[in-house]
């Protein structure tokens, strides 16, 4: 890889980059090498494979490399390849809502609400509707937290109850009511048929029909979640991949202030 970089704001790229014309790297800059792995239903054969390579130039894909074919046994084949795009991306014409991050440490997040707020503040979170992955709330939410990141429940100016995975929104809602919450933590990892989404849209208007959706601060996440998309579908902020607690905690404190909540 090149060392030659220069910098736009705080980040660094590499000086050979037309960022109009991005493709990506494997091991020679624009060599457009990518690695992909998918399955196609049908049986494992030469009729398979070039199938496959078919598949992959009709979308635009050079040198193209199968790797591994394997029989999954009834009549589907996984493939993996590598194979060189075609196609670039305009990397300047790319603008992406995010949570604006300042990154604070727990002891510095308990001040803020000492200082600002002069209470501590109760959070409420679930995995909820069928969704049972309870690691991604947990590492935000329990006490040992996730990756050397502590999470809410050792805030000492937090109140957080973890509802678990497979909760309701019904029930969620009722529980942060009855705890008078002043955030919602919601996670969504599976995201099959888009469940998701109507499982969040779910929860903002069973909000919206109770004429509650401004008492709380709404925020969801999990790692298809972005806050685009949770601004989208009536939530104050989204998660994604390699979130901790202080991102989720700095973020509805400063929210709460914004929103001179007390
Ligand atoms: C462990 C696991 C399971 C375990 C879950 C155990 C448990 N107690 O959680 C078990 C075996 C039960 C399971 C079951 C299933 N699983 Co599963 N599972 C996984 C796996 C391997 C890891 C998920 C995980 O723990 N990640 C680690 C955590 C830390 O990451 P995270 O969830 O992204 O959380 C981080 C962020 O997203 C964010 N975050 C998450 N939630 C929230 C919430 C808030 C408020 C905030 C601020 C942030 C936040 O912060 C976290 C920390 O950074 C993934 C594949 C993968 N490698 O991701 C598949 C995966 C999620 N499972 C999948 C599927 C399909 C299933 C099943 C449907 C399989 C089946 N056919 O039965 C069932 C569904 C069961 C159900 N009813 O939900 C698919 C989902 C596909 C999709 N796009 O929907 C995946 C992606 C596997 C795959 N590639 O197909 N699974």
């Amino acid at each position: 890889m090149s060392s030659g970089l220069y910098s736009l704001g705080k980040k660094e790229y590499d000086r050979t980059l037309d960022l109009t014309k991005v493709k990506p790297y494997g091991d020679t800059m624009n060599d457009g090498k990518m690695q992909l792995s998918f399955t196609l239903p049908i049986p494992c054969d030469a009729k398979a494979l070039e199938a496959a390579r078919e598949l992959l130039s009709s979308m635009g894909f050079e040198d193209i490399n199968i790797t591994c074919s394997k029989d999954l046994g009834v009549g589907y084949t996984f493939f993996v390849a590598y194979a060189s795009t075609t196609h670039t991306v305009d990397y300047t014409s790319i603008h992406v809502e995010e949570v604006e991050k300042e990154e604070m440490t727990m002891d510095e997040i308990d001040a803020l609400i000492r200082e600002k707020i002069g209470r501590k503040i109760v959070v409420v979170g679930a995995c909820t509707g069928t969704d049972a992955h309870t690691v991604g709330i947990d590492a935000i939410m329990n006490m040992k937290g996730y990756a050397g990141h502590y999470g809410l429940e050792r805030y000492q100016m937090i109140d957080a109850y973890n509802l678990g995975s497979q909760v309701m929104n019904e029930e969620l809602l009722a529980k942060a009511i009855e705890l008078k919450a002043d955030a919602i933590l919601i996670s969504q990892v599976v995201t099959q048929k888009d469940v998701h989404i109507s499982n969040l849209k779910n929860m903002v208007e069973l909000m919206e029909a109770q004429w509650v959706r401004d008492n709380f601060i709404l925020v969801c996440g999990g790692p298809r979640i972005t806050h685009q998309l949770a601004r989208e579908l009536g939530y104050d902020a989204g998660f994604g991949s390699g979130s901790f607690a202080e991102d989720v905690a700095a973020f509805i404190v400063k929210e709460m202030i914004r929103q001179e909540k007390k």
